[in-house]
């Protein structure tokens, strides 16, 4: 899964790519470089982000989901119900959504209306405040219960099983070493039987191991990425399509 973040405050792409022709062309580059799916978003979750009004996340993303629907696989990274039914009707085929149908009441009917494919991401708190202090019993527990729980709302809201995506949302209200563990014990993620996503990519946590900025932890993405192929993930969300691409490549060579 490519990252197309079409903001101008994402923590490492942020203004990279607002005008849809530039971000048209970086999604065709991530498809060339081997992403079987692109994922637009116009609203940063960073640490300490502000939001964004529905109006605005539209502005931002919909002529670049309608420009590239017809030729790649696209999902729409967005917390809001009206974001997504309008990404949807253009021909996005999975709702990435960060609050995992927790931020806008309306967002499971309109994913299991459309019989669109969700991810449902594990996020303690809110961007603005989750990296404020955050604790757990233990953490791989923690939030193995939280998606198990968000897989039976999601279910109960008339969404096939067979669509649901699971994410531990790395970064997302995590200090390192919770970032750690659950790279450590991801196969517990997976034995909830869905697929998992792992969204590492030049995430802090890995400028904290290699003291790297954010366009510089290439290296550590794809280390992360190969260590989430060996415990079991499915999708790997990332800004460097090429050089992951490469190395899980050489990873799935290994399985017998
Ligand atoms: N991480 C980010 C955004 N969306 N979606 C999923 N499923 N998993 C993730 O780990 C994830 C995500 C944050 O990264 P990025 O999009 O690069 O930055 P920003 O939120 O600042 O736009």
């Amino acid at each position: 899964m490519g990252v197309l973040n079409v903001t101008p405050d994402s923590f490492s792409d942020g203004g990279a790519f607002l005008e849809p022709q530039a971000a048209v062309a970086h999604a065709q580059r991530m498809v060339a470089a081997g992403a079987a799916l692109v994922d637009v978003g116009g609203e940063s979750t960073r640490p300490g982000a502000a939001a964004v009004a529905e109006a605005e996340e539209l502005r931002r993303v919909l002529p670049v989901v309608e420009a590239l629907a017809a030729r790649v696989p696209v999902s729409i990274d967005t917390s809001k119900a009206g974001v997504a039914r309008v990404a949807v009707a253009a021909g996005a085929v999975l709702v990435n959504d960060v609050t995992a149908l927790r931020g806008d009441p309306a967002m499971a009917a309109v994913v299991a209306e459309a019989g669109v494919d969700v991810c449902l991401v594990h996020m303690r708190g809110e961007p603005r405040t989750m990296q404020d202090d955050p604790r757990y019993d233990d953490v791989v527990a923690d939030v193995a219960s939280f998606l198990e729980q968000r897989l039976a709302f999601a279910a109960g809201a008339g969404i096939a099983e067979e669509r649901v995506w699971l994410d531990p949302g790395i970064g997302f209200g995590k200090t390192l070493e919770h970032n750690l563990e659950l790279l450590r014990r991801l196969g517990e993620i997976v034995a909830l039987g869905r697929p998992v996503v792992f969204g590492a990519s030049r995430k802090r946590f890995l400028g904290t191991i290699t003291g790297r900025a954010e366009d510089d932890r290439v290296a550590g993405t794809v280390a992360a990425n190969v260590i989430a192929f060996e415990r079991g993930a499915h999708m790997f969300r990332v800004h460097d399509v090429a050089a992951t691409r490469d190395a899980l490549a050489v990873a799935a060579a290994t399985v017998p």
